[in-house]
């Protein structure tokens, strides 16, 4: 707390400054004189940090550690295979991402030039981030669980040059075929498909895969036919250092901007203040780095810090529910950040899968990407962490860079499910419907009214639709779409996406709360509410439960939960349905597609819109069918 108080103080004493000696924390080619140049008026919008500033990104994680820290392990890879891990130095990164950058350059890849990164969670993803970033061109990562379709897509709309890639990616014991979805997104990509002149594949698996003459290239035998040696790219600090898709809720994904300078300033800022990680510990993120948190926290972040970075090609569940424990066992993990979903799989399994694995490394656990609802975090803190180590539940966006809100370790534990304070230089606030602030304890909108370095500088190729977006609603001010509450000690509870807050007879109910409610119950594995038009409470709330494993699903259950939910909430918020279900509508990302549930729950089944995201599509057909009781 006490650093936090400190911190926070020197923000308000000078931002400028306080933003100008965080930018110390790296080295810089030229080091800013100005900390920022910010509009976030429509007319003259412009959002520029420390712009006088020449830096490199994968200098600043390879190089500058080289001296220092060359024989410690930078990324610490655990195979899918539990029999199979590999412990990779500074100086050996350093060269891998040397030699990539070259065989790039070769093929006449270039500063500005956009690369797609269609990987395993294999140490390549990671180096071929770095290798890009380090010869200017700008990488966009697309999660590997994505169809060709959606890779067709990116491959269009950032207009890449190349495509860095794999023959196969393996995951809980199956194989994806990358290269193949690879040759066939670039056919379905026309024109642009052709204007991918280079794609660079990792052989893992030894698959047989298709290979073009003129376009296709090897990384284990192109990586020999170049030196070991590559300056990098001194990069203006706005330059884009990546572009990510990211899903809102209209129209296709929108290719997030993120620039160099702010951005790499922000996730070893974060990284440090959050995780606390010491020389010698070893930091897990489990997430893919085709998602926001594996640039910022499992690459950029760490990397910058000098932090062993564990990284994961499996799945918490493989070969089975200790996965996670044995690998925090096996390399004396420190750190876990994840998700709340994996967290309540986990959790379903029963405490014995965890309670026979050591867990003595543990310091600190961190999750994102959801609320968490208290009963997960308990257990997380007491089975997982033993009661002893604090648990950050970090809240921030793709378009954030990094976390905005979140306890700090040394801040007291004691609102399980609370982000509770701001980072030091963050500046949140609830507004109303209308706009107007909202002081105090309060339920509300949450926006940002201040820019920090992290922040998404544009939607690529659409800057009007980034402007519309993000400052039209409130304008002049950055639109979380998110709601939150802020209670009487100041700390902030995200109650999830705005759109999912229902409104039952005139009170305003967030639907992680009812969703907490039922996790809460013994028989209650995972649960997601959704509103549907009710003639005379405006909303209806509308529950799909999954059970854990081995219980029955009966109509009395359903009743009992019912009740619950009166007892825990209130009679406000008794669901008027309950529909035990087998399984949830997710992306591959874990994240519930409740757009899907809200059709369902309205009775409008055949207005789903775009599936091709699922993850297990045919649990549609179940919950459509399972909706029928209440017709
Ligand atoms: C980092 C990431 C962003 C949305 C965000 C919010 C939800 C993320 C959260 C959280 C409650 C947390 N979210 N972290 N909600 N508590 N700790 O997940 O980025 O994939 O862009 O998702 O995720 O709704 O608006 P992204």
């Amino acid at each position: 707390m006490r650093e936090r108080n400190a911190m926070t103080s020197r923000h308000v004493e000078n931002r400028d400054k306080f933003w100008l000696e965080e930018a110390g924390r790296l080295h810089w080619f030229k080091e800013p004189m100005v900390a920022s140049d910010v509009s976030w008026d429509a007319e003259d919008f412009h959002i520029r940090w420390y712009e006088d500033g020449v830096l490199n990104a994968s200098y600043q994680c390879l190089d500058r550690h080289l001296e220092t820290r060359g024989e410690k392990t930078a990324i610490l890879w655990e195979g899918d295979d539990p029999s199979v891990s590999e412990a990779i130095t500074y100086r050996e990164a350093h060269e891998e991402v040397c030699r990539m950058a070259n065989v790039l350059k070769a093929r006449g890849v270039g500063k500005g030039d956009r690369v797609i990164l269609y990987m395993p969670m294999t140490p390549e993803a990671a180096y071929a981030m770095l290798a890009c970033a380090r010869i200017g061109a700008v990488h966009s990562v697309v999660f590997g669980g994505f169809s060709p379709e959606a890779l067709a897509s990116r491959i269009e709309d950032c207009g890449a040059v190349a495509v860095i890639t794999a023959d196969e990616a393996r995951r809980g014991g199956k194989t994806v075929p990358l290269k193949e979805n690879v040759d066939r997104a670039i056919e379905r990509a026309g024109k642009a498909g052709d204007a991918v002149h280079l794609v660079l594949t990792v052989r893992v698996t030894g698959a047989k895969v298709g290979f073009e003459d003129g376009r296709d290239l090897w990384w284990h035998t192109s990586r020999d036919d170049v030196t070991k040696e590559c300056p990098s790219e001194p990069m203006a600090a706005e330059d884009p250092l990546f572009i990510l898709y990211t899903s809102g809720s209209t129209g296709k994904p929108k290719g997030v901007v993120h620039t160099t300078g702010g951005y790499m300033v922000y996730a070893s800022y974060t990284h440090e203040k959050i995780f606390e990680v010491a020389e010698d510990d070893v930091y897990w993120c489990t997430a893919d780095v085709g998602w926001i948190t594996g640039h910022s926290y499992i690459v950029y972040g760490p990397l910058a810090n000098g932090v062993t970075t564990l990284m994961f090609e499996g799945v918490p569940t493989y070969p089975d529910a200790s996965r996670m424990w044995e690998v925090v066992d096996k390399h004396k993990v420190a750190q876990i950040y994840t998700a709340p979903t994996a967290i309540r799989a986990l959790m379903r399994e029963g405490d014995g899968p965890v309670k026979k694995t050591s867990r003595a490394s543990l310091k600190l656990l961190g999750t994102v990407g959801e609320p968490i609802n208290p009963e997960a975090w308990r257990w997380y803190h007491e089975v997982v962490g033993e009661g002893r180590c604090p648990i950050v539940d970090t809240w921030w966006q793709t378009e954030t860079g990094g976390v905005l809100i979140t306890p700090l370790p040394s801040d007291p534990m004691t609102k399980p499910g609370a982000a509770t304070k701001p980072m030091p230089g963050i500046m949140p606030a609830l507004v109303d419907n209308d706009g107007n602030p909202l002081d105090g304890a309060a339920e509300g909108n949450l926006i940002l009214t201040e820019s920090w370095p992290g922040q998404a500088r544009g939607v690529w190729g659409d800057q009007e639709r980034f402007i519309q977006t993000y400052f039209s609603t409130y304008p002049g001010r950055y639109f979380t779409g998110d709601g939150a509450r802020r209670d009487e000690g100041g700390d902030y509870w995200i109650t999830g996406r705005v759109d999912d807050v229902l409104n039952v007879s005139g009170h305003r109910m967030g639907t992680a709360e009812i969703e907490s409610a039922l996790v809460a119950h013994p028989s209650v594995a995972e649960a997601a509410v959704v509103g549907y038009p009710h003639d005379i409470k405006g909303q209806g709330v509308h529950c799909y439960v999954i059970l854990n494993q081995g219980t029955e699903p009966t109509d009395a259950l359903a009743k009992t939960l019912r009740g619950h939910v009166r007892e825990e909430i209130g009679p406000v918020a008794t669901p008027d349905r309950v529909q035990l279900a087998p399984g949830l509508p997710k992306t591959r990302s874990g994240k519930i597609m409740r757009r899907i549930l809200r059709k369902i729950a309205e009775g409008h089944p055949d207005q789903l819109g775009d599936t091709s995201t699922l993850a297990e599509p045919q649990v549609v057909d179940a919950l459509i069918d399972g909706a029928k009781q209440f017709e």
